[in-house]
């Protein structure tokens, strides 16, 4: 018998996350990749799984925990593995030893304590007492509260200890419901925006009234935030893609010996890095004074993905430094992720430009909202086949409908069809990807 030690894996991102659900207690037998705990930051949960197989001995954090890449998160009784534990130094943990049981009187607040210096064994901080107190639910109850789109600590718990149970997050909804009765009035974000009237939709027919799950929640006040705060203007063209679809088919039998799907987004993405590149105002993001501009000097491009949990924005570093096949890789990896809810935070964060594409469903054209603090993101919509003049005939040609919105405080019109114009140049010219 030996003990291993399971750490939180790399996040990608030196910001703390939060557990918020221990799905494991002591003593239960672990399967490799069994899921351990999850952890949610401001964009995303994740699961963390088990990189070892055996009985729990230990488990190092607790509900309501803040931890970093690297943190041990448990430890694990192996039948085979040779290897001893590697304890943590003792600036490793803030939190008390972890059980399934928190002890808020243990935790240390965040304002009394010296924050340790980052390193992956020092990764566990510690939470306030007021932020665990209020954490108090079982992995059941937490996943219920996800499920109805209800935020834990609007709820008032009424078990032991301030214990959350299945009643009180059923009981929370009930009365959101009783108070928005059948109107559902929506409220002015104020600063004089006239609020939608309410309107009594049982009046009219059969209504149930559903929570919006967690991401739809993001996505709501993300939307919100870059409609009102981003002035928007939507360039339109067309990029003839009848050569592009010509090497696809060519790359077909490759395709298949290489099992990566090679869609039209890879070329997209290489054609935005480039163009990204060349155009390097739709690189910047403006600083919060106003007065000031960052430049970007990477390229990370993000695609919307169409999950069942909802929309998601993965991130594709280095697009520039990439090649076609790696980045076809990539997409497939990440939307993958992506519709299995495992996308960590450093897989959704630093995007410089996104993409969405709808080329796959349908539609002529459509006018994205830019993904602030970007500066613009790109539409793609279905190609079809369209007449274009050859200076002496219409020929038919694949015509691919590209949108482009962007943000009126950074870019200019100009800036705005100078760049499609490029793009459309690139993605009709494949060979022009290699300049
Ligand atoms: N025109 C015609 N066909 C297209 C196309 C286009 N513009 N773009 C892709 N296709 C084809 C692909 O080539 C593929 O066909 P083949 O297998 O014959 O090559 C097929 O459509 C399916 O493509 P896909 O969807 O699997 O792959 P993708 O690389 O085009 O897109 C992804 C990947 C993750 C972007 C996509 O699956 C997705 O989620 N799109 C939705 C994005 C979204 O919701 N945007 C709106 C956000 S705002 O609400």
């Amino acid at each position: 018998m030996a003990t291993e030690l399971v750490h939180i894996p790399d996040l990608g991102s030196s910001d703390a996350v939060d557990v918020i659900e221990l799905c494991v207690k002591l003593g239960d037998m672990i399967t490799l990749d069994q899921s351990l705990i999850v952890l949610e930051s401001a964009k995303a949960s994740m699961e963390v799984p088990s990189t070892a197989a055996g009985k729990l001995l230990a488990l190092r954090v607790k509900a309501g925990d803040k931890v970093l890449s690297g943190a041990v998160i448990a430890e694990i009784e192996t039948a085979d593995a040779a290897t001893s534990p590697q304890e943590p130094t003792a600036a490793a943990v803030t939190t008390p030893a972890a059980t399934n049981t928190p002890t808020p009187a243990t935790t240390v607040s965040i304002a009394n304590t010296t924050p340790p210096a980052v390193t992956p064994a020092a990764s566990v901080t510690a939470t306030t007492t007021e932020q665990t107190a209020l954490l108090y639910a079982g992995p059941a109850v937490r996943k219920l509260a996800r499920e109805l789109g209800v935020e834990l600590r609007d709820v008032k718990a009424s078990g032991p200890r301030q214990r959350i149970t299945h009643e009180d997050v059923r009981a929370y909804v009930k009365h959101v419901v009783q108070k928005l009765g059948t109107t559902g009035a929506v409220t002015s974000g104020g600063a004089g925006i006239p609020p939608v009237p309410p309107v009594d939709y049982a009046k009219y027919g059969d209504t149930t009234l559903e929570p919006l799950s967690r991401i739809d929640k993001i996505t709501r006040d993300n939307m919100h935030r870059a409609w009102l705060n981003v002035p928007h203007v939507t360039q339109f063209d067309h990029a003839d893609v009848t050569d592009l679809e010509e090497f696809r088919e060519q790359m077909k039998p490759e395709i298949a010996r290489r099992g990566i799907k090679l869609t039209p987004l890879a070329f997209l993405l290489k054609a935005c890095a480039n163009a990204l590149r060349e155009h390097s105002r739709f690189n910047r993001a403006l600083h919060a004074d106003g007065e000031h501009f960052f430049q970007r000097h990477y390229i990370h491009i993000g695609i919307a993905v169409d999950t069942p949990l909802g929309l998601m924005v993965p991130v594709i570093r280095e697009v520039d430094k990439k090649g076609l096949w790696e980045i076809a890789s990539e997409v497939a990896q990440l939307s993958e992720k992506a519709r299995l809810g495992k996308l960590l935070p450093g897989d959704i964060t630093g995007g410089c430009f996104t993409i969405s594409s709808l080329g796959a469903i349908g539609g002529e054209g459509f006018t994205p909202i830019v993904n602030t603090p970007e500066v613009a993101i790109l539409g793609v919509s279905k190609t079809k086949i369209g007449p274009v003049w050859d200076g002496s005939a219409f020929a038919p040609r694949k015509l691919m409908p590209l949108t482009l919105s962007y943000d009126h405080r950074v870019l200019n019109g100009a800036d705005a069809g100078r760049f499609l114009t490029f793009l459309v140049e690139e993605i009709g010219d494949i060979r022009r990807l290699l300049l």
